[in-house]
This record gives C-alpha cells, structure tokens and sequence, in this order.
C-alpha cells in the first residue's frame, strides 16, 4: 500500500509519515526543501521495511505539480491514500490592513495547491474505483477569529472540498475524510509571524497544545478503518481549548 503525504518535511506531515512507515506503507512525500525531504527519506527506510519517493515541488504551481506526480515511477503510480496536508498561515492583520502577498500564498497554496494535487493523484483512484483522500483542515474551517480571515477563507474552503469530494467520488468509492485540528505546535505559527520566535511561542504558552503525532494517530484511524466506515469528518482539540478564541492559560 502506498500512502502520498504533502508537506511532510515538517509539523503534522512530517508526524504522519513517520506513522504511516510504522505501519509498513510505502510513500510520496512532497515539499519544497529537498534536503529535510532526503533526509527524513533516509531515516524511514532505514527503520522501516519501506520505499520512499521524494517529490520536491511548490503545490502553487500547477505545471512543476502536474510534472511531478507524471515522473512518478511505476511501482508509485498506485496511491491508495493522499494527505492533503502542505497549508499555511501567512499574517494575523486585521482584514483592512491585510497584505496581497500574504493573502495569494494562503489561497494558492490552501486550495489551488490542494486542488492541484487532487487533479493529479485522482485519475488513476477514479479508474481503480479505489482509494482515500485526507484533507488536512482546521478549526478555523469551521469558525473564524480575529485576524484569521483569509486563512479562515481558505481552511473554509477546504472543508468545503471535503464534502463535495464526498459527494463527487461517491461513484467511485473513493473515501474523503476533513481532519480539523486545533492549535497543534509546529512551524505553522514561526511561518504565520515570519519567523518571529517569540510571537510564535507565544501562541502556545501556558497550556499543553496538541503534538503532530495526535493529529497523525487520528489521520491513522481514519485511514485504517474497514472499507465500509468512513470518517467524514474529525475535529480535535488541546484539552485546554474550546474554540479558537478560547484556551484555558495559566497564568
Ligand atoms: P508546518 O509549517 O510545520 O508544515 C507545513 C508543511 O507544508 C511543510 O512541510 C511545508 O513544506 C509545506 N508547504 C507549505 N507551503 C508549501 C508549498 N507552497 N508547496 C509545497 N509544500 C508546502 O505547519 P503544520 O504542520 O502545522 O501544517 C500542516 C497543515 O496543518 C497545514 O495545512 C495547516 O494549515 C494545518 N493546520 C495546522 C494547525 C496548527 O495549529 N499547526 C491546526 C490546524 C490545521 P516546505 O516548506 O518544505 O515546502
Ligand atoms: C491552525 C489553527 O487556530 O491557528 O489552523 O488557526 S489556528
């Protein structure tokens, strides 16, 4: 079996490749920084009894996504699972002082990205009447917070991807699961505020967040269930959290 993850090079991607080798799949991982890619290739193969299939390409680019998922070598044609999990947040502005750049990243890469590689990987689950689609969402899919906006457009539309895919490869027996997670600790806020470390650490302070590896169990349930169960949909918090305007911080 063969599982593709996108943006495994960090955070919740890198977390659910290392599970999916655990469990003996082969994989695609994808993103942009080759070197984390080489790497992480190295270490699964070397622990696992699994081949690994670099792809180093932008999800913004249809052309290099396209070619890449063409360059594919035969024993990785068959993708039985894909973990639409490359995203980002660029910015937290309140919508009147937004920056364009910021908003086209989140877009290209949250959706267009998203789209890109499901055009790519469907045909061949489309003519197997086979396989799964995961979609990495949010909780800001679900509501918005101060600042989120764009973000929150995005995350919104990926959860709304989600549920027509259901409707769209239902013919097909295609399963599609939505995964909304909380305030999980990656690179996700370092990339949000630039690199700012501070800002970033922040958003985490003074309650446990959720790890990559929680959101890589529940990605495993979800790709593990019997052909006859799908989990449509996944929403899963730190205990200290409600929404996405209210933890619970000690002080
Ligand atoms: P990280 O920043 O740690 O990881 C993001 C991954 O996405 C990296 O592997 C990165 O790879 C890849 N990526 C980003 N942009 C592109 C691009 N243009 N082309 C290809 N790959 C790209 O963040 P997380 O692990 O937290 O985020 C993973 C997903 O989870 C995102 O979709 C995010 O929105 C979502 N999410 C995160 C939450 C959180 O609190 N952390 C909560 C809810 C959802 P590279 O830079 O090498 O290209
Ligand atoms: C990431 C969670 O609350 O930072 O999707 O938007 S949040």
């Amino acid at each position: 079996m063969t599982a593709c993850v996108t943006g495994a090079t960090s955070g919740i991607g890198l977390a659910i490749a290392r599970k999916f080798a655990q469990q003996g799949y082969d994989l695609i991982i994808t993103g942009r920084r080759k070197d984390r890619l080489d790497s992480l290739k190295q270490e699964l193969e070397s622990t696992h009894r699994i081949s690994i299939h670099t792809l180093v390409f932008d999800v913004r680019n249809s052309n290099d996504t396209f070619d890449a998922f063409s360059s594919l070598p035969d024993s990785f044609q068959q993708i039985d699972i894909l973990i639409n999990n490359a995203g980002l947040a660029a910015g937290l502005n309140p919508i009147q002082s937004g920056n364009l750049e910021d908003w086209e990243q989140m877009i290209d890469t949250n959706i267009k990205g998203l789209l890109y590689v499901t055009k790519a990987v469907l045909p061949n689950m489309v003519n197997r009447n086979a396989g799964h689609i995961i979609n990495i969402g949010s909780t800001a899919g679900k509501e918005t917070y101060p600042g989120g906006n764009v973000y929150s457009a995005s995350k919104h539309g990926v959860d709304a991807l989600s549920r027509s895919m259901r409707i769209d490869l239902l013919p097909h027996h295609i399963k599609v699961t939505n995964i909304a997670p909380g305030l999980v600790e990656t690179e996700f806020s370092l990339v949000r505020f630039k690199w700012d470390e501070e800002k970033a650490k922040n958003v985490y302070a003074g309650f446990d967040p959720l790890t990559g590896e929680d959101i890589a169990d529940c990605v495993w349930f979800a790709a593990s269930r019997p052909a006859h169960v799908n989990i449509g949909d996944m929403l899963i918090l730190p205990s200290a959290q409600a929404n996405s305007t209210t933890v619970n911080r000690k002080p």
